[in-house]
């Protein structure tokens, strides 16, 4: 079929008008400022500024150079990093609205998480999930955890005078156990239990899985597509491994749970408590085991990478230990253990358990959420999917106390030692707004009696050599992804006194 004139005219106009309204808006888009940030390269764009390990140390270099929002492109991948405590008030918590999503990682896609809470797109499924949760660990529900946070510490010190040499792993043995009856009802008290291997193996699937970055294929996506005989074809077959081993741990604990309520001999936990509640609900049911799998993966490492931390620390910084004790011994006495209600009592511990989370903050760059609309802030366009991070750690240097940060010393939240106090790490270690971390006031309550006791008990100090000459102590860290504590490491532990060997044996015994 030929045109004749008139429509070819109509047609061309047509087009050129098109033409002009494009080109208009694309003139407009691109006379809308970026955020400042390292000069992209082609295609690869700052994919060689990024180091691959502690990249928050440079992001934070970065802040002098361009302020306190840095715009970067990796890979087309675009991210703004929040360098500022006003910005990530002002837009994780105030802009909610539109900066609650998270980045989707194709690896945690497939192998079936991305759905699951702490990577669930915002949405009504991820508030249905929170609610769950919700009922659970709030400030007030977390108190009736108290006693098994007390019991699973008495034993852990237990095992700890009994075996000083094992440290490590009576610590992850207690987090863990506290963070599975909360959520389960039963321990993985002992390593040949089958669910303390299925966790630990998928949690190190997942981790791998979630991290920008870990698997180039998040960076890539076309990757994916790639003919199976391209050496990349392991990719396909982790996830595959991680698909099957994921759906085996999410469904398997609640089996359980559901049998032992048949018996009748089911505790109260997360998942027995929604079960017995939900009359049946099939939604509820269907999401239930995904999100009991979502806290205990949320729960288990960020808590006992906290207590390493912590005991790196107090190895490093002997005084301050030895000011804890004091401020221990003075109010609770040395008759028996610490508890909950001493709590209120002890400003210098409290103070102490802040500059653990600010010392070496868990999520250096917090967790990351993706731009859900194009926005503007301070000036800058800030363009849709962006991806956003919080560099947290950069708060956690602040000098306002004049004391070094690099230093451990609780005193800089305190008033009665410094004339402005440090940031209260609590207003960022745990994230912001409504993706703010639900599980803070469980962890935080595990922290407190699990450091309270320690110190109570037992010297934390530098590993010695046979000679009782001080051996290197430097604990490496995770270098890279969203979580960073030190790996497992070789420390000195010895009773304070044989008091206090006596009185934590006495206690652990009245519980079994
Ligand atoms: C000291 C220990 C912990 C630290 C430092 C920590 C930190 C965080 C951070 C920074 C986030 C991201 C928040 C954001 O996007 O703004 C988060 C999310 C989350 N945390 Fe924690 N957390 C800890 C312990 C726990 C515990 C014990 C639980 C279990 C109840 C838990 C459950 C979760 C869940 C489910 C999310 C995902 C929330 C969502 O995406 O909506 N966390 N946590
Ligand atoms: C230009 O930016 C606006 C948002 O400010 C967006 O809605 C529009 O799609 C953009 N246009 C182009 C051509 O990218
Ligand atoms: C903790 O131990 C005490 C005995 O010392 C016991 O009465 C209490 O029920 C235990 N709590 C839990 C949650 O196991
Ligand atoms: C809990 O976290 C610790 C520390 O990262 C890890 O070693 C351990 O395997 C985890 N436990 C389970 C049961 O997954
Ligand atoms: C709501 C949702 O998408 N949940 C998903 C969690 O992951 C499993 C694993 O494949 C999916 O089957 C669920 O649909």
């Amino acid at each position: 079929m030929a045109l004749n004139a008139s429509d070819w005219l109509v047609y061309s106009s047509f087009i050129l008008v098109l033409g002009v309204i494009w080109h208009r808006l694309r003139r407009q888009n691109r006379s809308q400022l970026l955020p400042p940030g390292p000069p992209p390269k082609p295609l690869i764009g700052n994919y060689l500024d990024v180091p691959k390990i502690m990249s928050w140390k440079k992001f934070s270099q970065w802040r002098k150079l361009y302020g306190d929002l840095v715009y970067l492109t990796v890979l087309g991948n675009k991210f703004l990093i929040l360098n500022d405590m006003e910005s990530m008030r002002e837009l994780l918590e105030k802009r909610s609205q539109k900066y609650s999503d998270r980045p989707s990682f194709v690896m945690a896609k497939y192998m079936g998480i991305e759905n699951n809470l702490s990577f669930a797109p915002y949405g009504p499924y991820w508030r249905q999930g929170r609610k769950l949760i919700h009922g659970t660990v709030n400030q007030e529900a977390v108190k009736k955890y108290h006693s098994l946070q007390e019991n699973v510490t008495a034993r852990f010190l237990r095992d700890l005078v009994e075996y000083p040499s094992e440290a490590m792993k009576h610590l992850h043995m207690a987090t863990a156990h506290i963070i599975a009856s909360v959520t389960y009802g039963f321990s993985i008290d002992t390593p040949s239990n089958v669910y303390f291997d299925e966790f630990a193996e998928t949690e190190r699937i997942v981790l791998k899985g979630v991290v920008p970055g870990a698997y180039l294929v998040d960076m890539i996506p076309q990757l994916w597509y790639l003919p199976s005989w391209v050496p990349f074809n392991s990719i396909r077959r982790t996830a595959e491994r991680g698909r099957q081993r994921v759906s085996d741990i999410v469904h398997h604990p609640i089996e359980q749970v559901e049998q032992d309520m048949k018996q009748g001999a089911s505790p109260a936990s997360f998942v027995s408590d929604h079960l017995r509640e939900s009359g049946g609900d099939e939604v509820i049911k269907q999401q239930l085991p995904w999100v009991a799998w979502s806290i205990y993966e949320a729960g288990n490492d960020t808590t006992s990478g906290t207590m390493l931390v912590f005991m790196h620390a107090m190895a490093c910084f002997p005084e301050v230990q030895t000011r804890m004790r004091e401020e221990i011994h003075r109010v609770v006495g040395t008759d028996r253990l610490p508890s909950f209600a001493d709590r209120e009592r002890l400003p210098y511990i409290n103070a102490a358990i802040k500059e653990i989370y600010r010392w070496k903050p868990n999520t250096p760059l917090g967790a990351p959420r993706k731009l859900q609309d194009a926005d503007v802030y301070r000036g800058y366009y800030i363009p849709k999917g962006t991806i956003i991070m919080s560099n947290v750690w950069l708060l956690s240097r602040d000098q306002d106390s004049g004391i070094d940060p690099e230093a451990f010393s609780p005193e800089r939240f305190l008033d009665t030692h410094v004339k402005k106090t440090a940031i209260d790490p609590f207003s960022y270690a745990f994230g912001f707004g409504r993706r703010m971390c639900p599980g803070r006031f469980l962890a935080d309550n595990s922290v407190f009696i699990l450091v309270t006791s320690m110190v109570a008990t037992v010297r934390i100090s530098k590993p010695k050599d046979s000679n009782g000459v001080e051996k290197p102590f430097n604990p490496p860290y995770i270098p890279a992804g969203l979580a960073s504590f030190p790996y497992p490491f070789e420390v000195d532990i010895e009773p304070v006194s044989d008091k206090a060997v006596a009185i934590v044996k006495g206690r652990a015994m009245s519980i079994d």
